[in-house]
Formats: C-alpha cells, sequence, structure tokens
C-alpha cells in the first residue's frame, strides 16, 4: 500500500528520550528535509575540485552595498620599515619581522624596542626579497622554537638566492640554537614570487609557502620546489607519509605544486585543512584548499592574464587533474596575509576568513559557506595602505601590518 506522503511528512512522532525521559515531538518531514539538505551537502562535498566553479569576487563585491559591521583602525606602532609578519609571544610580545632583514620586538604595550633582535642570519633584500614569516612553535612556552622564513643567498653569489626556512631560540634579545630545516633548490637570480608563509598544523607537521620565483614554468618542473607547499615534520624531518614519497619527478618534501606565489595561509578551525591563497598575474589571485598531491594548475591553467598585453597565459581557466580554486579575484588586489576570525569579541566576524590586500590596500572579509565564499566585503579601503599582514590577536581584536617604509602595526575594531 502506497502512504500519502504529504500527511506523513505534517504528522508529529512521539519521542522520549532515553536519558533524560523527556517527552518531545519530532516532525518526520523536517527530518526528510535535514536529510535532503546532507544529501545535497554531501553530493556538492563529492564534486571533484577541478568541477568546481569559482566564485568571483568581481559579482559578489558588485553585489554587496555595504559592510555589515563598521570598523576603524588604529595605528598603535608606527616607524616599521616594511614590515612583513606579525607573531605574539605567550607573555603578549609581539615580534614583527621588517622585509629588508630585521627582527623586532613590540612590548604587549605596543612598545617598539628600538634594538632589533641580533643573530637573525644574512638576508638577500631585493625586488620582493628579504625576511619573511615569524611564525612560534605551538609549543613555544615549553620549547622556545622560533620558525623563521627568509630569502638566503648562495654563499658563493649573494646574486642568487632562494625561500630557506630556519628554527632558532630567542635568548637576550638574540636567536640562538639556528637550525637550517629546508633551503629552497634551485636559487635563482629572479626577485620575485618567494612565497614565505609558515603554519603549524596542529599535529606536530608544519607548512611553508613558496611560488615560482617569477620563472612560471618551474611550477610545474620536475624536482624543483618553486611553486609548491612543502610539508615538514617540526624538527625538518620529512613526514613518511607525504603524498610524493616514492615518485621519483617530485622531492619527498613537496605536499602540493603548481601554486604561483602564496603569501597567506591558515589552518582552517574545525576541518584542520590549510587554506591558502596566491598571488595571480593580472587578474586571477586565488583561495585554495591545499590537499596532498594535488596540482593547483599553474601556469596551465589561470584566470589572470599577461601583465599590460592582457594576452592569454596556459591552455585554459580549468583542466582534468588540476584544482579549481574557492574564490578568483579579478582584479587582483595583491592578496596577503591570512586568518580565520574564531573570537567572540566581533560576534559578526564569527566563521569569516580576513585576507589583506596590497594592491587592493584594504581587509577583506570573506563569509562562508563551508568551501564557498558567500560574500565578500572590503574593508578599510585606503585607510592604511598595502595591507601585508592580518592576524588575530590573543585578544581577538584584528591586527594588520602595512607594507610601507614607514609601516605600522594597526588594530582593527568595530567603530
Ligand atoms: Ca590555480
Amino acid at each position: 500500500m502506497k502512504t500519502p506522503l504529504l500527511p506523513l511528512l505534517a504528522s508529529p512522532i512521539p519521542l522520549q528520550c532515553r536519558i533524560c525521559g523527556e517527552r518531545s515531538a519530532r516532525w518526520p518531514g523536517l527530518a526528510v528535509l535535514a536529510l535532503m539538505a546532507a544529501l545535497t551537502t554531501s553530493l556538492a562535498a563529492a564534486t571533484p575540485s577541478n568541477q568546481r566553479t569559482p566564485t568571483f569576487a568581481k559579482d559578489i563585491v558588485a553585489a554587496t552595498p555595504a559592510p555589515a559591521l563598521a570598523v576603524q583602525a588604529t595605528a598603535l606602532v608606527r616607524g616599521l620599515k616594511n614590515p612583513w609578519s606579525l607573531a605574539w609571544l605567550p607573555n603578549g610580545d609581539m615580534l614583527v619581522t621588517e622585509r629588508g632583514g630585521t627582527l623586532r620586538r613590540i612590548s604587549a604595550d605596543f612598545k617598539l624596542d628600538p634594538s632589533p633582535i641580533r643573530g637573525v642570519p644574512a638576508v638577500k633584500a631585493a625586488v620582493q626579497a628579504g625576511l619573511f614569516d615569524v611564525v612560534p612553535h605551538p609549543q613555544y612556552a615549553s620549547n622556545g622554537w622560533l620558525y623563521l622564513a627568509y630569502a638566503e643567498p648562495s654563499p658563493t653569489d649573494d646574486s642568487e638566492y632562494g625561500t630557506t626556512l630556519i628554527r632558532a631560540r630567542l635568548k637576550d634579545g638574540r636567536l640562538v640554537d639556528q637550525q637550517k630545516l629546508l633551503a629552497m633548490t634551485p636559487k635563482s637570480r629572479r626577485g620575485f614570487h618567494l612565497g614565505g608563509r609558515i603554519v603549524f598544523d596542529g599535529k606536530g607537521f608544519l607548512y611553508l609557502t613558496l611560488g615560482d620565483r617569477g620563472e612560471m614554468q618551474r611550477a610545474q618542473a620536475p624536482r624543483d620546489h618553486a611553486g609548491a607547499v612543502i610539508r615538514l615534520h617540526d624538527d625538518g624531518r620529512v613526514p613518511a607519509d607525504n603524498p610524493f614519497i616514492g615518485n621519483p619527478d617530485q622531492l619527498p618534501e613537496v605536499f602540493s605544486r603548481g601554486n604561483r606565489n602564496i603569501q597567506g595561509a591558515a589552518m582552517h578551525p574545525s576541518t584542520g585543512e590549510l587554506w591558502t591563497h596566491e598571488h595571480g598575474p593580472q587578474g586571477g589571485d586565488e583561495l585554495n584548499i591545499i590537499r596532498p598531491g594535488r596540482n593547483y594548475g599553474w601556469p596551465i591553467i589561470t584566470y589572470g592574464v599577461n601583465y599590460v598585453t592582457g594576452t592569454k597565459i596556459g591552455e585554459a581557466t580549468a583542466r582534468e587533474g588540476m584544482e579549481q580554486p574557492l574564490h578568483v579575484w579579478t582584479p587582483s588586489i595583491g592578496i596577503s596575509g591570512m586568518a580565520f576570525y574564531t573570537s567572540d569579541a566581533i560576534p559578526q566576524w564569527k566563521g569569516s576568513l580576513l585576507v589583506g590586500g596590497l594592491s587592493g590596500q584594504s581587509l577583506v572579509r570573506l563569509v562562508l559557506d563551508g568551501e564557498r565564499v558567500a560574500r565578500e566585503e572590503r574593508l578599510l579601503v585606503g585607510e592604511v595602505g598595502r595591507v601585508r599582514d592580518v592576524r588575530v590577536g590573543p585578544d581577538g581584536w584584528v591586527y594588520l601590518l602595512n607594507d610601507s617604509p614607514d609601516g605600522a602595526l594597526w588594530r582593527v575594531k568595530p567603530r
């Protein structure tokens, strides 16, 4: 006998909690709807990411008339020379890298120590090259390890350089116990696209982002670090479960390929996956989730075009076996810095992804619906200059660094 569907969906079913005995009623219609929603979600999740259609910033920004929350930025520390990365120590003090090769300390009450930290290795500062991320180990309080990424010159010819990852301890205003964990090879004379972000995943692994060095074919070249994300143990050993172990065409420390220049990366607070963005050429800045062994396509696929001439790069915007971004910025905003906002300090922002714009001179807030970018807001446009780094402080406020010879540390709060 066929059961009529509508009466079934509309009739409550009495339920009793087996633990507390409380009686309630549930409408099966709601359960059916929830099941349908879950099926839709899981089908969407099962869609290969190379068949995903990214959202485009130009479409959703154009449709977004005003931010949900007005904010203001206050400069707390001025006089930072091209600051690149901001990190907190357990006592509330901050460390800031300056691209030229200096590491600065700022007290918890925002006083800049006039003496830079000594013992920073020799850094090649040229074009985009220099000192990049500084990140304390997740157990810094007990082990004291600080991780730094920088452009390291070749010992025999300092016109050749590449991104290097070290760790060291901070003692009496000096870096000591230095250990080199990875040096990008081969080095190059090109001053472009060196990546330089470091992220820990909370499971004992760290990720270092690199770039193509402005030599785009290297992002797909065999046994080349350029255009890759690197995955290591915290002491630099190569994890036995890295995706390319045993692949003669790939270096074992490589985790993903085809990334043009990643200068923003963060762990998703609930999925534990690595989210990154990368600079496109003219147009085509991308937001991606970095998964083991995947190819992110550069320069074979891209939504960007060649500078000035506007001519096509690569073969298309999509290809079987290569990842599609979640979100694309065209025109580019010169994307840099990334933080998931999980604090209660700004409830309206909880769950958002925050990124910075260098050429876009703004803080960008992305409202996420799972892996879909549902909304984009451009905040503080033109108010703080070229945003290089975006972090959430231990107090829950958002902090920015702006890239300028007279840069600053800014705190962002609701207006
Ligand atoms: Ca891509």
